[in-house]
């Protein structure tokens, strides 16, 4: 294993590419330098040997805020999804972890999101359609994030400060729960409280957790084309709670919209925070 170690001369700072291995005899650590890689803030992934590139201290390293150059960044972000990707059709849930927590030192859940988790789901959602992925590899990407999420979900120490509750719903027969969970994560994080009910309850129940529970918004998540009939009598069946509805995802983008409840197609979080915000207020 390799990790950078960077030391403080005069005030700048200066990085050491580092191995650690185990001696077996001794049982102890060992470090060797394995090459001065020069100021900390000039370093490009050139002046890595290629054999560790693909270290995730190295990945990690040259994303970071410690080192600025938009085209480390952007092969940066280029291979951990590559890596991620990997991770996910394998099923390697410890080092998905390891590589989320890498990330978000330097970036913030969102962005982990945005131009991590999400692009590869849709690389993996493509490749299926093309038939270059096994739908079994599809389904161990998506049970890995699942299990990331939940994770994540526990992780998070909700700021529940807003006083404002937040239902999440698909329509019925809607499986697809990623982005439910993900909305969760950061709406809690943004000092909602949040009661998920996603995947495809029975409209009946939501409508019974709308009556107990007085949630400020409810948030529908719809993914697939054909949901959007459900999707409409589900929602016709809210608006009489005169609950406001924000409805996004996959589907709805240039689709006919039921007047009288908020739509967004973005997929950017900020947005869905402002637009939240807006209808809570
Ligand atoms: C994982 C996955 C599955 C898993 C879902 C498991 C699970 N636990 O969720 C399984 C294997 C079950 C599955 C099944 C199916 N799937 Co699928 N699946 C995917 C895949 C690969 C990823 C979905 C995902 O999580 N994306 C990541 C999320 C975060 O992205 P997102 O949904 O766009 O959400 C973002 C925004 O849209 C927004 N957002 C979303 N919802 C909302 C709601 C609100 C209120 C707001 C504010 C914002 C918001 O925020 C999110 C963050 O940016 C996609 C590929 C893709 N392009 O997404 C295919 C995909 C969606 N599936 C597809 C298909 C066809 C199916 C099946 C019909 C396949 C089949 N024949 O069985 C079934 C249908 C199951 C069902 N009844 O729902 C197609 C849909 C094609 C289409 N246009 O209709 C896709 C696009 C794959 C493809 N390229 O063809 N799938």
């Amino acid at each position: 294993m390799v990790f950078l170690r960077h030391k403080i001369v005069k005030g700048n700072s200066y990085t050491y590419l580092v191995e650690n291995k185990w001696n077996s005899e001794k049982k102890i650590p060992l470090q060797k330098t394995i090459k001065y890689l020069g100021r900390t803030s000039n370093i490009m992934l050139s002046d890595i040997p290629d054999k560790y590139r693909n270290s995730s201290s190295v990945i990690t390293f040259l994303g970071s805020k410690k080192n600025n150059d938009v085209e480390n960044r952007e092969k940066y972000i280029q291979k951990t999804k590559k890596y991620f990707f990997d991770l996910l059709i394998h099923g390697e849930v410890d080092e998905v972890y390891r590589i989320y927590k890498e990330f978000t030192k330097d970036n913030t859940l969102p962005t982990f999101y945005q131009t991590i988790l999400r692009p590869v789901l849709y690389t993996i959602g493509d490749m299926w359609d093309l038939k270059k992925l096994d739908v079994g590899e599809e389904h161990i990407a998506s049970n890995t994030t699942v299990r990331l999420l939940e994770i994540i979900k526990k992780e998070t120490r909700p700021r529940i400060n807003r006083k404002k509750t937040i239902l999440i719903c698909t329509p019925y027969s809607e499986n697809h729960v990623i982005a439910c969970l993900m909305l969760e994560t950061f709406l809690s994080i943004k000092g909602y409280e949040i009661i998920n009910l996603a995947p495809s309850v029975p409209v009946k129940s939501i409508l019974n957790q709308i009556q107990s529970k007085k949630p400020d918004l409810v948030l529908i998540s719809i993914t697939l084309i054909d949901h959007l009939q459900s999707a409409k009598r589900m929602i016709d069946k809210i608006k009489k709670t005169k609950t406001p509805i924000l409805v996004g995802g996959q589907a709805i983008i240039d689709q006919e919209k039921i007047p009288g409840v908020e739509y967004i197609e973005s997929t950017s979080f900020q947005k869905v925070v402002q637009l939240v915000k807006q209808v809570l207020k």
